[in-house]
């Protein structure tokens, strides 16, 4: 192991130095610090629900369920503990072993806390890994949450510090800091990351992941998304980003935070299976599996197990259930795990 694991002082000329690399030189970098603390060959397998969708007062300029856009999305109440776990269910049935829970809030209210809890516990139930996005949280939130058997929070930072402001001004990064604080000190596992593609420069994608690299401690998973245009929203019509310049991002995610799960979240749909191969490579070591992300489109199922076959991945075990691999995202047909952790799902 490197020295650099612990390192918490990036400062933005070394980030921007590493974005500046010739690119084998980058992936060359990035691909051995990946050995040296994953199995290059697995993939952890997240599935999204949007639990509570669409007609939140934010004014996120990328999102499509704020109500003041007009996107289309429809909003609607919290799902019922039922809906929630019957879609859990046919996300663990496909090989997912983490469950990854939205709400379209600024952030929940104290009355939302015991009706999230009791979806979030019979999730776990399942045997799965548990995850939820709520949004900004209130006093004790956090601790309720972990009671009820949450494993992870995602709250992301989504930006550099000086980019921030052009793209949400109904809450502060200060806000989001102190959100990610409760998280940690409630023994939350911390999904934190951010968004590519929203117009900003390289030297601003080096300030977002300089300030995740930075955190307190490193988040354990890190997702990083490409920005998925949505009509109706202020970043509809968003040019593009080089798909070489994501891969870049997660190289260098890669490189500051050796321990992390990067996660090559959002914008898989819009990517070729050439640049997931190179995300892969770079050091991504999760995906979000499913047809659907929130309210955005995701890679077919059918598409990813094909996609694991061509590339010899493999679904990385579960932190709950050490020793389990839930790998039916690679062979769909076979029946039971076989690993005795009594789950259901495909060797
Ligand atoms: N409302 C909560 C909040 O904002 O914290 C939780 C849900 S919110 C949709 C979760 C994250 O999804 C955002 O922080 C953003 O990073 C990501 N996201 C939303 N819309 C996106 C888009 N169009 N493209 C890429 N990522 C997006
Ligand atoms: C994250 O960083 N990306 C996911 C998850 N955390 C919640 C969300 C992506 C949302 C993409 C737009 C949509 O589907 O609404
Ligand atoms: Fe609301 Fe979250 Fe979307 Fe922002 S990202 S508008 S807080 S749902």
């Amino acid at each position: 192991m490197t020295d650099i694991a612990t390192r918490h002082d990036w400062t933005r000329a070394e980030v921007s130095a590493l974005f500046a690399l010739p690119f084998n030189e980058l992936l060359y970098r990035a691909h051995t610090v990946h050995r040296e603390h994953h199995d290059p060959n697995a993939v952890q397998v997240s599935t999204l629900l949007s639990i509570k969708t669409g007609g939140c007062p934010e004014d996120c300029a990328y999102c499509p369920q704020a109500a003041r856009y007009d996107t289309g999305v429809q909003a609607q109440k919290l799902m019922t503990v039922a809906a929630v776990l019957e879609r859990a269910q046919a996300a663990k049935d496909a090989g997912a072993s983490r469950f990854c829970m939205g709400a379209a809030w600024r952030g929940p209210k104290d009355r939302d806390i015991p009706k999230v809890a009791e979806i979030v516990r019979a999730v776990k139930g399942l045997g799965l890994e548990t995850c939820a996005t709520l949004g900004l949280l209130g006093d004790g939130h956090a601790q309720a949450l972990k009671d009820a058997g949450l494993d992870y929070y995602n709250h992301n930072i989504d930006t550099a510090p000086e980019f921030y402001g052009e793209i949400i001004h109904t809450r502060e990064y200060q806000d989001r800091l102190g959100t990610l604080n409760q998280v940690r000190d409630a023994g939350l596992k911390t999904c934190c990351g951010g968004i590519v593609g929203m117009g900003e420069t390289r030297e601003q994608r080096a300030g977002l992941l300089q300030a995740l690299a930075n955190l307190p401690e490193h988040p354990q998973s890190v997702p990083i998304n490409q920005l998925v245009p949505v009509a109706g929203t202020p970043l509809g019509d968003t040019e593009p980003l080089d798909p070489f310049e994501f891969v870049r991002a997660i190289a260098v995610a890669r490189i500051l935070m050796p321990q992390s799960i990067v996660r090559l979240s959002a914008g898989r749909q819009q990517m070729d299976d050439a640049v997931q191969a190179l995300c892969f490579f770079a050091g991504a070591g999760s995906i979000f599996h499913g047809e659907k992300l929130l309210t955005t489109g995701n890679p077919d199922v059918e598409a990813d197990r094909a996609l694991f076959r061509r590339l010899d991945l493999h679904p990385m075990e579960m932190d709950a259930h050490p020793g389990t691999v839930h790998a039916d995202i690679i062979q769909p047909e076979a029946g039971g795990c076989g690993q005795g952790c009594g789950c259901s799902v495909a060797a």
